[in-house]
């Protein structure tokens, strides 16, 4: 029997660039972990998930590996550093796991530096070459990053597949080579003391047939030939049978695996332990979500899980802009109502370091303040379709990634307290009232708040495990939800609401307060309000 700890755990995502730098080069690393383990402790974290440290380029934040062996030791640590937060990790009985980039590698990693040598190098295979020309491209597919997943190659003339940036061409999972390869390695990383894995992009193993065409999906995804493609099962089943060996948690971001197929992948025979849905992560041109999406989304991946398979619940990542921003309205009223929306919900909540003190957006005034890919691609195809420097900055920056990774604000030094030198991505100006230790000493902060969230998960196995019923499933503001003898009531809108209950609530007790509960079934909620009952 594979053990579910994880079950009644609590992940805890850092970015490592941007966590904490304990050398003064401007660069979060693994020692700078090791130092705030004793504040992930606190918190009450059971595990982490560690960003991307491998030997890289750097071109896609580590998302582009040329060493699956080797640390970025110039960046992050030595691998002694390693595990040694590995062991001081286990000794405060806290798990540790690492992404896991199989998709795709840098075009730096000598497999790739091989195979576009010659159309008969051994390791040719490796990834998907395709006869073109500037003019016919193997098809019209389009990359995430912008633009064609096809690059023509000057040395061969042929095009090689990606469906990220060129600089990350796709892996020919076809080829029992590259499996066997990724296979050894992924045992490696196993022994190597680690707890799991978070699968990157794992749902784009498996592409389509080269001829499928997304000019005729009229509207439909435009990225359905490598969304969750069949084919895919057989990767998934070797894998899955490498984690059981190991008892490794994993959580993979399957985009494209829906909530009906979820629970497949995610039971007790599933592939994997739990998936990062990505359909709630929708947001508008303006860069804000609509609630009632969010809600739907969540009620809707809760019910498909809720009989087999297990949600992974988050709202931040190091994808993301700020959620204090996106859904909520820049206030710690709303930081703290989505908190209590989403960290009861059924399955194993993460945290995005910053998330649990309210960090907000970046204010970009320049480009030059930009340093993810996508978001760069995306101002100069603005600047191309003729809007200006300004209209173009804004326009591009508004779902940027990078405004979840400017670094993590400990404190009101300089800095923000994440290092002496200078740090590789501006740290947000608002670091003097929004940091950690002044959230420490606030009993009413949203640090305070998440830590009493995690202490009930810990608590009560009705909200670990628990059943999970919506109430109110239509009203566009309040997300309402039982887990068994307890009612979690949130208000996600800036304006006042009153709601109505089916049955009075007198017999609830109110966790928060301490109070018990009128006898009513009328409630009222104050702007971003919460209430989290428990049946007496
Ligand atoms: O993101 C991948 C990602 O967002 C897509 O797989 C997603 O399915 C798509 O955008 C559809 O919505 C991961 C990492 O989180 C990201 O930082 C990397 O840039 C990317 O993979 C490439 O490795
Ligand atoms: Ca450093």
């Amino acid at each position: 029997m594979k053990s579910n700890w994880y079950q009644q755990a609590v992940g805890y995502q850092i970015y490592p660039k941007s966590f904490r730098d304990t050398n003064g080069d401007g660069i979060g690393d693994i020692k700078g972990i090791i130092e705030k383990l004793p504040y992930l402790k606190d918190l009450g974290i059971d595990f982490i998930w560690i960003n991307p440290i491998y030997k890289s380029p750097q071109f896609d934040g580590g998302y582009d590996i040329s060493d699956y062996y080797a640390l970025d030791e110039a960046r992050f640590g030595t691998m002694a550093d390693l595990k040694a937060l590995i062991a001081q990790a286990h000794a405060r009985d806290m798990k540790i796991i690492m992404d896991l980039v199989v998709n795709h590698t840098s075009d730096q990693h000598p497999w790739f530096i091989e195979s576009r040598k010659s159309k008969d190098n051994p390791y040719r295979d490796y990834y998907h070459w395709q006869p073109a020309t500037p003019e016919h491209l193997p098809n019209d597919w389009q990359s995430f990053f912008g633009g064609s997943t096809w690059t023509i190659d000057e040395v061969t003339g042929e095009a090689y597949f990606h469906v990220f940036a060129k600089e990350q061409p796709d892996l020919n999972w076809h080829n029992p080579k590259v499996r066997e390869a990724i296979y050894e390695m992924v045992r490696w990383w196993l022994t190597q003391g680690i707890d799991g894995f978070r699968l990157d992009a794992i749902s784009h193993l498996e592409k389509a047939p080269w001829d499928f065409k997304i000019k005729s999906l009229d509207g439909n995804d435009p990225w359905e030939p490598f969304m969750n493609v069949t084919g895919i099962e057989g990767y998934m089943r070797d894998l899955k049978a490498i984690f059981d060996a190991y008892d490794a948690l994993t959580v993979g971001e399957a985009s494209g695996v829906s909530s009906q197929q979820a629970p497949d992948w995610t039971d007790d025979q599933g592939y994997i332990d739990m998936i990062f849905e990505l359909e709630h992560t929708f947001k508008d041109a303006q860069g804000k979500a609509d609630i009632l999406h969010y809600k739907e989304t969540v009620m809707r991946w809760q019910n498909d899980l809720l009989a087999r398979g297990w949600n992974a619940p988050y709202l931040e990542n190091h994808d993301q802009p700020r959620v204090i921003d996106v859904m909520g309205d820049g206030t710690e009223a709303s930081a703290k109502a989505l908190a209590v929306a989403y960290m009861l919900l059924r399955g194993t909540p993460f945290i995005y370091q910053g998330q649990e003190i309210g960090m907000t957006n970046f204010d970009y005034t320049d480009i030059s303040q930009v340093n993810a890919t996508d978001t760069i691609y995306l101002y100069q195809e603005k600047l191309a379709e003729g809007l200006s420097k300004a209209q173009a900055l804004k326009a591009a920056t508004q779902t940027s990634r990078d405004h979840s990774r400017t670094p993590m604000q400990w404190d009101n030094t300089e800095n923000a307290g994440f290092s002496t030198g200078t740090p590789w991505l501006a740290v947000n100006p608002n670091y003097q009232e929004k940091n950690v230790a002044r959230a420490e000493k606030d009993p009413d902060s949203i640090l305070a708040l998440y830590r009493f969230l995690i202490q009930l998960r810990h608590d009560y196995s009705a909200i670990s495990e628990g059943s999970i019923k919506f109430l109110l499933p239509s009203h566009p503001t309040v997300m309402a939800y039982e887990r068994e003898e307890f009612l979690i009531v949130t208000n996600l809108s800036p304006k006042a609401t009153a709601v109505t209950f089916e049955t009075p609530l007198d017999h609830y007790w109110d966790v928060l307060t301490n109070h018990s509960v009128p006898t009513t079934s009328l409630m009222v909620l104050r702007p971003w309000g919460y209430h989290i009952y428990r049946k007496q």
